[in-house]
């Protein structure tokens, strides 16, 4: 029993140390009014939250972003078999109007899911809203005073990754490597 409460433990202690969980701060229903509970973190880093939608909401998410730091965003909507609150979410910059990549369903589900890889270092918004029309889906106002009718709970997961530079100073040195090798046969 002992032994199976340690295993237990050791499951808990694993998950947690390997995604923490987050929750948001109403109201964050606009960039300027972002929530902070994935801000500043020190990438590598993944968090996953169960949050909401209610009619009309939008939830935004300050994130930091290193060039090079790979983020992967994707929600699970959890109501309805899985495809209500029907989402779509969108990363803006501090100052831009249109978004920087945007995505209404994903694969399968009526979630959504964002891949991108930063080309400069700053801070960047995660922008979730409920679908209400094709049109304008890249565009802040989209989100910013959205009127929807998308509610219930979905599942929010983010990682970030930095690039990784040692790596690809690995493939710079095999590269001069292989330039040496040639060079010398010759
Ligand atoms: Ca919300
Ligand atoms: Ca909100």
């Amino acid at each position: 029993m002992k032994r199976l409460m340690t295993v237990a433990l050791s499951a808990v202690i694993a998950v947690s140390a390997f995604a923490q969980t987050f929750s948001e701060t109403e109201p964050n229903n606009t960039r300027a009014t972002a929530d902070n509970a994935l801000y500043g973190l020190s990438a590598p880093w993944a968090r996953v939250g169960v949050l909401s939608l209610s009619a009309n909401d939008t939830d935004f998410f300050k994130i930091s972003l290193n060039a090079g730091d790979w983020l992967t965003a994707i929600i699970f909507p959890t109501a309805t078999n899985y495809i209500s609150p029907d989402t779509v979410m969108a990363l803006f910059d501090v100052s831009g109007t249109t978004a920087i990549v945007w995505n209404d369903d994903a694969g399968s589900s009526f979630g959504s899911a964002i891949q991108w890889q930063a080309d400069a270092t700053g801070d960047y918004f995660l922008a979730i809203t409920g679908f209400h029309g094709t049109t304008g889906r890249n565009s802040l106002s989209y989100y910013e005073g959205a009127s929807h009718n998308e509610t219930g709970s979905y599942i929010l997961t983010v990682s970030v990754v930095p690039e990784p530079a040692s790596l690809i100073a690995l493939g710079t040195g095999l590269a001069g490597l292989v330039a040496l090798r040639r060079r010398k046969r010759a």
